[in-house]
């Protein structure tokens, strides 16, 4: 993905005007260039005309100070009581409301989603920031029985160190934030890469953490590629964890990494997520959540609707019903508040969809039932557009209905049963999400009990989860861990057991109780 937005820079590196707006990166509370110099610039998917500045392209020496800083700041962080803490870090959410506008159109404009659903991601940053902060005054631990008289057990939580954060485009800003913030309430330091496709978000909200009052060196920014900067930070001996959120590809070499150094990791990877309709369900309804799952953020998000499994009762009803909603969507720069769905994200995006657009009118041999085209007429050509897609006909082992497309493309799956369709939902290497819709309770609950995947919906879409539940998946798409809701904090902090033997003498744990009991 990095190279189409690399290439870019490079051709307009001559042509540049003196008013391309220089970011900088954020190491111990100072904004600087990296050390090399060099750059990355940041363009509109919607029109690449249009720059929105240059970042610095980071090195392994950028992201080495970066590490330092946050190595700096770790003992007054963590010193820092937790509620002192989270009144910085509301302060955080404030400054992102007040200025949620800004960076809705900043969102807009270097991701290319629709304002809506840009606002709704700064909202979930906004969502997730007050949310965390809550925990500084909670950070549960507990207590339980010693098996000893006279003696007292417990468990808090303690800071892990210092984590290196690394986080997607698709979600420029809400990601970043379901990260940051819980580590930081948890007491650690953090480096942040953002993708080298959207550094903006992420500087928006690292400004605006500096205007709250975080500490220097507790929040360090850097940018640039992931082969490079990213490469640096799995293999930085003093980056305690690493939580990576991206391709399942990507996540397995920074798992690799961090398993050779022994470093904690949190992998959030891809998704096949599969809508269920049954035959009595609404099916104007489910055709309402298929377009918003499929279609919304152009199919970029790992939760998107990438298959949806059709009683063959309501198949023909559903599936003429998807394609007439499909086709009536506006394509366009998501700055227009008239357009429905926006562009992808680069050129190396186009390729792979229309890729696997054609893989499945050849290979696959479904029909293409509607889409399948670039957009390049007019204003489109200076963009990435791709129309909405869909597949139907499709059978579950096809390419289109195993691989992640991450675009515009949707496949419809006729069943017979709710046990096939089950079966068809689980075989695939994901398991992030999954949704029925039906009228019936016994289905429903027996379709949430049977699918294997961290999260699960009745009557609604696969996407769109809240910040409060935990967020993650099985099988290929994660190694266990679940962000968001209090599980997060079981990523960013370590468990410490503490007895205290208040008996005055030596207590054998496992030898002198036996005595006691007889
Ligand atoms: C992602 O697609 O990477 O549940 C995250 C959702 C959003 C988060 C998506 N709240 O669709």
């Amino acid at each position: 993905m990095a190279q189409a937005k690399k290439a870019l820079a490079k051709k307009a590196g001559a042509s540049r005007t003196a008013r391309t707006k220089s970011f900088s990166n954020y190491i111990g509370g100072e904004w600087v260039a990296s050390a090399a110099g060099d750059w990355l610039e940041n363009r509109n998917p919607a029109d690449t005309r249009d720059v929105i500045g240059r970042f610095p392209q980071s090195t392994a020496a950028d992201v080495d100070r970066a590490v330092a800083a946050a190595a700096e700041a770790f003992d007054g962080w963590r010193h820092t009581p937790a509620p002192r803490r989270a009144e910085i870090l509301y302060r955080v959410g404030e400054i992102l409301m007040r200025d949620k506008e800004k960076y809705t159109r900043d969102m807009t404009r270097e991701m290319g989603k629709v304002l809506k659903e840009a606002g709704g991601d700064v909202q979930e940053a906004i969502d997730c920031t007050y949310y965390a902060a809550g925990e500084g005054r909670r950070l549960h631990g507990f207590t339980t029985p010693a098996e000893m008289p006279n003696k007292f057990a417990m468990c808090v939580r303690q800071p892990i160190g210092l984590c290196g954060l690394i986080t997607p485009w698709n979600f420029p800003m809400a990601i970043p934030s379901w990260k940051m913030i819980p580590a930081l309430i948890c007491g650690n330091t953090v480096v942040i890469k953002p993708a080298e496709d959207t550094p903006l978000s992420t500087y928006n909200l690292v400004k605006a953490c500096e205007e709250a009052g975080v500490p220097p060196g507790v929040v360090n920014l850097v940018t640039g590629d992931g082969a490079v900067a990213g490469r640096r930070m799995t293999d930085h001996p003093a980056l305690r964890l690493i939580s990576f959120t991206g391709s399942t590809e990507t996540g397995r070499l920074v798992a690799l990494a961090c398993a050779d150094r022994n470093a904690v990791c949190s992998l959030e990877m891809g998704g096949k997520n599969a809508i269920i309709v049954m035959d009595d369900a609404d099916v104007d309804n489910a055709v309402e959540g298929a377009v918003w799952g499929a279609f919304g953020t152009s199919g970029q998000r790992c939760t998107a609707s990438s298959r949806l499994i059709v009683h063959k009762k309501v198949y023909k009803e559903f599936s003429r019903k998807l394609v007439a909603r499909a086709q009536a969507l506006r394509v366009g720069n998501g700055a227009d508040p008239k357009v429905d769905v926006g562009p992808v994200i680069n050129q190396d995006a186009v390729q792979k969809i229309m890729r696997y657009i054609e893989i499945g009118q050849k290979e696959d041999q479904a029909t293409l039932a509607c889409g399948g085209h670039r957009l390049t007429k007019g204003d489109y050509g200076h963009g990435y557009f791709i129309e909405p897609t869909v597949f139907t006909d499709v059978a579950p082992d096809m390419r289109i209905a195993q691989e992640e497309i991450f675009g515009p493309v949707t496949s419809v799956i006729p069943t017979k049963s709710l046990d096939e369709a089950v079966e068809i939902a689980n075989g695939v290497q994901y398991g992030l999400s999954a949704a029925i819709y039906t009228q019936d309770v016994n289905r429903a609950f027996q379709a949430m009990n049977e699918t294997y995947t961290g999260i699960f919906y009745v009557n609604a879409s696969t996407i769109g989860a809240e910040v409060h539940l935990p967020f993650g998946g099985t099988k290929g798409t994660g190694n266990g861990h679940r962000e968001a809701g209090t599980q997060v904090l079981d990523i960013f902090s370590e468990w410490k057991s503490i007895y205290v033997d208040y008996s005055g003498k030596l207590q054998r744990a496992q030898i002198d109780n036996k005595k006691a009991i007889g």
